[in-house]
């Protein structure tokens, strides 16, 4: 296992716009660090608001060692909490999605309000104070329906992402959404492998033949130069939606940790349907057209999105060890849309369920072979894997910032 001064030798020794060394996609050391110094710390994708629409509901998640619980409260704020009981630790929501009116232990029913604050405990006696037993908060904002946590005492500052959450993402309305579907896999790699794979399409024409039916494997589609330089095809589309007052062009965080990018569909597609059209009858918000393209929007360490005119796609990623990353996809509809009459279930999810599959598979022999001692760090192409090489500048610069020792503080 490495420690603190190997891992930064290796992230420092790393070749620039090569593959990282198989240490840092497989050692529990690096894997630690990686929890401790990215994961613990930044801003995290949850949960879609609408996934959580009423009082009561919540939805748990796994980051690292901590068990989270969002929760809708009954002012109709979402709050965050370390899905732990103040009495001896048991963990409160066991569930991926539940509702209840308070949140009960189901250990020895110590009972919270939604707001965290405990309202009963039996028999703790006369010196008991509750108010010192409330639910540990996490940081949680919500913006444009998009729920958020980071679990440090002191998170990165969440703006501008936000504003632009609200923008970008308020154009498809999903306080008008509803969750139609929920996917969550296990795929036998490291989280590192799960995002590099996701930000090029290099791979795409060898694996997803379904989604190329409608999603271009151009790699202009997938890595931009700024909101005034991309192909003439994207400058055309950004054009029409600027007219019809829909946000669309390139807006990325010059970090390169998150970036959205409104793209036309190959052959003018509408959805990413076996068909190429709409799965749902329904559009979502106020897009204009079927043929809208697909609001591209990532997020490091742990989600990108596709907001299409009839539905969104929210994926979310979690490590689960060295090796292992869940990956959660939530399909999601206008919330009037009637499954059966406005959406066949089926056509709504079979290409991403596939695409999922098909990326699972690519990235368990990716782990595979980098596992093997004769795997040396490989170069990144150029031109269709520019996503890959900010994201694997974006990771060893974060990774080298916060391991590297800080010069003593003066007395
Ligand atoms: O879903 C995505 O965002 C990425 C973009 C390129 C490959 N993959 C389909
Ligand atoms: Fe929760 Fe006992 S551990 S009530
Ligand atoms: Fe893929």
């Amino acid at each position: 296992m490495l420690n603190t001064a190997e891992i930064l030798d290796q992230l420092a020794r790393r070749r620039k716009n090569f593959s990282l060394s198989r240490d840092l996609y497989s050692d529990e050391g690096a894997y630690r660090a990686d929890l401790e110094h990215i994961w613990y710390r930044e801003w995290l994708f949850a949960v879609p608001a609408c996934d959580i629409p009423k009082t009561g509901n919540h939805a748990t998640l796994q980051v690292g060692a901590y068990p989270v619980v969002v929760v809708r409260g009954a002012d109709g704020q979402i709050r965050a909490f370390h899905n732990v009981c103040r009495h001896r630790g048991q963990r409160l929501c066991p569930k991926q999605n539940g509702s209840s009116a308070k949140l009960v232990c189901p250990y020895h029913q110590w009972t919270y309000d939604l707001d965290g604050t405990l309202l009963f405990a039996r028999d703790m006696g006369p010196d008991f104070d509750p108010s010192q037993f409330s639910l540990k908060p996490v940081e949680c904002r919500v913006e444009g329906g998009m729920v958020f946590i980071c679990l440090a005492d002191d998170p990165p500052d969440f703006e501008p992402l936000g504003g632009f959450l609200r923008d970008y993402v308020g154009a498809s309305d999903l306080s008008n959404a509803k969750v139609a579907f929920t996917s969550t896999i296990v795929e036998n790699g490291n989280w590192k492998l799960v995002i590099e794979n996701n930000r090029e399409c290099y791979h795409c024409g060898g694996s997803h033949p379904s989604l190329c039916r409608s999603y271009s494997d151009n790699p202009l589609m997938t890595v931009m130069e700024g909101p005034n330089a991309a192909s003439a095809e994207i400058l055309a589309h950004w054009d029409r939606c600027d007219q019809a007052g829909l946000p669309a062009r390139f807006v990325n965080d010059p970090g390169m940790q998150w970036r959205f990018a409104r793209v036309p569909l190959l052959n003018n597609a509408e959805s990413f349907t076996m068909s190429t059209k709409a799965a749902v009858k329904r559009r979502m918000g106020s897009i204009p057209w079927n043929d809208a393209g697909s609001l591209m929007f990532y997020h490091f360490p742990s989600s990108w999105h596709h907001f299409l005119p009839d539905h969104a796609i929210v994926f979310r990623l979690l490590p689960i060890s060295a090796t292992q990353t869940e990956v959660t996809s939530k399909w999601l509809v206008h919330k009037d849309a009637v499954e059966g009459v406005d959406y066949d279930l089926q056509k709504l999810t079979e290409v991403w369920l596939a695409t999922n599959d098909e990326d699972r598979r690519v990235v368990e022999e990716n782990q595979k072979g980098i596992l093997s001692p004769a795997y040396e760090p490989g170069p990144y192409s150029p031109s269709q894997e520019q996503g890959v090489i900010h994201f694997v500048d974006w990771y060893v610069r974060r990774m080298m910032d916060r391991l590297s020792p800080r010069p003593a503080m003066a007395a």
